[in-house]
C-alpha cells in the first residue's frame, strides 16, 4: 500500500496544446497546484509547430472550438472557413490569455524522464534543464502528432541545401517562421501526406522546379476554403451553441453525421449524383458523410474510390501522372484524407514534376540532394514532409516508468494496453490525454481533448474528497476495454492499412504485429461509457 507524501505539485501536464491548456486550467481553477511544462516557448501545440507554408486547418474553424465554454467563440471572428495557422495560433493564444494560465508554464522546457516512485506515491519529473521536481498525478497532454519522422538517409549531412522536416520550419531571430522565397528555387517535398499535400500548390507556383517525391499516393479531396463574411460570420455566431451541440453527436466530432444507406441500396446514377454533391461540397463530406459502409465494404468502398480516380484522371493532364497519383494500396478512406486546393493541378505545370520513390527509392544524398539511381536531383531545398511517429511517438521519447521501474515503451511493445485510452495498470496516477485508445487521436482534438480534460478533472476531484492518493485500471476492466479496441478496429477496412495510428512491430522472430493506436467506437459512444464509469463510482479503477 503506498504511503502519503507531499509532492512539489498535485500534478504536471506536459504540453501546451490545446488539450493541455485546458486541463491545466481546470485544474488551477479547482484549486490543484499544478505544473504545465512544453518544449516550445509558448502555448498552440500543433499551431505553435506547424508552421510551413498551407498550413491549415481541414475542418470547420468553428466546429475546432470548446473555448466556447470560456467565451473565446462568442467573441471570435474566423476570417476563413478553415482557418489557417497563424490565425489559429492567434485563436489559441486569445484563450489562453483569457484562461490566464501561461503563468503555470515553463516553456522552453522538456520533460526528459518521469518515473513513479513506489514507496511516496509521487511521480519524479527530470526536466531538460537538470532540475527535478515531484507530482502526485502526471498528465500527459502531448499531442497524437508531435513526434516528427525524419527519414535517417544515408549522407544527408552532406547535403548542402536547406533540409528540415516541415514541423520545424526554420525560424527567424524572433521565432517566427521564416518565408521561405522559392523563386528561383529548386525545391523538393518528400510526402504526400495532408502535410505534403498542403505545401505542394504552393511551393509549385514560384518555385523553378519543384520535385514531389511520391512513395505512396494518398485520396485527396478539395478542401474548397473560403473568406467567411461578416454577414456569415454574425450567422455562425447565433447558431454557435448548436454547431458545438451537434458536433458533439457525431462520431468524431466534427460536423458530419453518415449517409443512413449503404452504396448497394443506392442506384448507380443516385450514387454518383451523391459523390458528386459531396466531392463539391468544401470539407470532410465525402469521406464523413459517405455511405454508412463505406470503411466497412468493399465493394461500397470501390464505389468512392472509382468515383476520386475518375476525378484525379480528369484534373491531372499526364494520364502516366495521374495514374501514379491513384492509390492502390488502400481504401478510400482508410488513411485520413488530404483536403487539397489546386493539389491535383500543380502536377499540370511544367516546373512540377513527380518523382515515385516507391518503384525506384532515394538511396543516399549527396552534396547536391538525393540520388536515385544514376540521377542526382540537384536541390536549393528539401522540405521532409514525412509526418509523424503517431499517438504514441510523443511518450515513447519520454523515458516513463511506473510500478516497479517498469518502462511504458516496454508494457506497450506490441500496442498499447488501457483503460478508457485514459490509465494503464502499473503506472499509477498517470493519464495520457489524446493518447492511445481514448477516441480522440482519431477526433475532433478540441472537442474530444476537452472531454478528456474534464473528465479527469472530476476524477482528481472525487479522489480528493474521498482522501484517495492514488488509481490505476483492475487488470480485468484493461483487458477488456483493450480488447474491444482491437476488435472494433479488426472489423473495418482501415485493419490493413499503414496509416499514423497504427503501430507496427517486427518481432524477431519475422512476425509482424499490426496494432490500432486509436479507438475507432466513435465520440458519443465513448463519452457515455465514460459517464457510465464516473456514474459507478469509477468502476474499473482500483483506488488507495
Ligand atoms: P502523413 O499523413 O503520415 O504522411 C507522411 C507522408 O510521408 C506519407 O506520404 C509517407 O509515405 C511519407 N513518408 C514517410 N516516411 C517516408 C520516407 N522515409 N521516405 C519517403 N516518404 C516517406 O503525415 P502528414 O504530416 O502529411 O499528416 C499528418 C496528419 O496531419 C494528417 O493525418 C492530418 O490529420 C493532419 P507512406 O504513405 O508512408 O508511404
Amino acid at each position: 500500500m503506498p504511503k502519503l507524501m507531499s509532492p512539489d505539485f498535485d500534478a504536471v501536464v506536459i504540453g501546451a496544446g490545446v488539450t493541455g491548456i485546458y486541463q491545466t486550467y481546470l485544474l488551477d481553477q479547482n484549486g490543484m497546484s499544478v505544473l504545465g511544462v512544453d518544449a516550445a516557448e509558448d502555448v498552440g501545440g500543433t499551431w505553435y509547430w506547424n508552421r510551413y507554408p498551407g498550413c491549415r486547418l481541414d475542418t470547420e474553424s468553428y466546429a475546432y472550438g470548446y473555448f466556447a465554454l470560456k467565451g473565446i467563440i462568442p467573441e471570435w471572428t474566423w476570417s476563413e472557413h478553415f482557418a489557417g495557422q497563424a490565425e489559429m495560433l492567434r485563436y489559441v493564444n486569445a484563450a489562453t490569455d483569457k484562461m490566464d494560465i501561461r503563468r503555470l508554464y515553463r516553456f522552453g522546457t522538456k520533460v526528459i524522464s518521469a518515473h513513479y516512485q513506489d514507496e511516496n506515491n509521487v511521480w519524479t519529473i527530470t526536466l531538460d534543464d537538470g532540475s527535478e521536481l515531484t507530482c502526485r498525478h502526471l498528465i500527459s497532454a502531448t499531442g497524437p502528432l508531435s513526434a516528427s519522422n525524419m527519414p535517417q538517409y544515408a549522407g544527408l549531412d552532406r547535403f548542402q541545401g536547406e533540409a528540415f522536416h516541415s514541423s520545424s520550419w526554420p525560424r527567424d531571430d524572433q521565432g517566427r517562421a521564416k518565408e521561405i522565397d522559392f523563386t528561383g528555387k529548386r525545391v523538393g517535398v518528400i510526402g504526400t501526406g495532408a502535410t505534403g499535400v498542403q505545401i505542394i500548390p504552393i511551393a509549385a507556383e514560384t518555385a523553378e522546379e519543384l520535385f514531389v517525391f511520391q512513395r505512396t499516393p494518398n485520396w485527396c479531396t478539395p478542401l474548397g476554403n473560403s473568406a467567411i463574411s461578416d454577414e456569415d460570420m454574425t450567422l455562425i455566431r447565433t447558431r454557435f451553441p448548436t454547431i458545438l451541440e451537434y458536433v458533439k453527436t457525431t462520431p468524431t466530432a466534427f460536423p458530419y453525421h453518415r449517409d443512413r444507406r449503404k452504396a448497394s441500396e443506392v442506384s448507380e446514377q443516385d450514387r454518383t449524383a451523391f459523390f458528386e454533391g459531396l466531392y463539391d461540397k468544401p470539407g470532410y463530406g465525402i469521406w464523413l458523410s459517405g455511405f454508412r459502409d463505406l470503411l466497412l465494404s468493399k465493394e461500397s468502398n470501390q464505389y468512392i474510390a472509382d468515383f476520386v480516380a475518375g476525378k484525379i484522371r480528369q484534373r491531372v493532364h499526364d494520364p502516366d501522372v495521374a495514374e501514379k497519383l491513384i492509390p492502390t494500396d488502400h481504401p478510400f478512406g482508410a488513411k485520413r484524407v488530404p483536403m487539397e486546393t489546386d493539389y491535383y493541378e500543380s502536377y499540370n505545370r511544367p516546373n512540377v514534376h513527380l518523382v515515385d520513390i516507391k518503384a525506384e527509392p532515394i538511396e543516399e544524398f549527396v552534396e547536391a540532394g538525393p540520388r536515385i539511381g544514376d540521377r542526382v536531383y540537384d536541390l536549393d531545398v528539401i522540405i521532409f514532409a514525412t509526418g509523424f511517429d503517431g499517438v504514441t511517438g510523443s511518450l515513447d521519447r519520454i523515458d516513463i516508468r511506473g510500478h516497479a521501474g517498469e518502462k511504458l515503451i516496454d508494457a506497450w511493445a506490441d500496442g498499447p494496453s488501457t483503460y478508457l485510452g485514459l490509465q494503464t495498470r502499473g503506472f499509477p496516477n498517470f493519464f495520457a490525454l489524446v493518447g492511445p485508445h481514448n477516441g480522440s487521436a482519431f477526433c475532433n482534438v478540441g472537442i474530444c481533448g476537452a472531454l478528456q480534460a474534464e473528465w479527469v478533472t472530476q476524477m482528481l476531484l472525487y479522489m480528493r474528497a474521498s482522501g484517495l492518493t492514488y488509481s490505476q485500471p483492475t487488470a480485468a476492466a484493461e483487458k477488456q476495454w483493450t480488447d474491444a479496441v482491437y476488435a472494433d478496429f479488426a472489423r473495418t477496412l482501415m485493419a490493413d492499412t499503414n496509416a499514423w495510428w497504427i503501430k507496427v512491430t517486427h518481432k524477431p522472430d519475422g512476425t509482424v504485429v499490426r496494432r490500432t493506436l486509436v479507438y475507432v467506437g466513435g465520440g458519443p459512444e465513448y463519452r457515455k461509457r465514460c459517464e457510465e464509469v464516473a456514474y459507478n463510482g469509477y468502476e474499473g479503477f482500483e483506488f488507495a
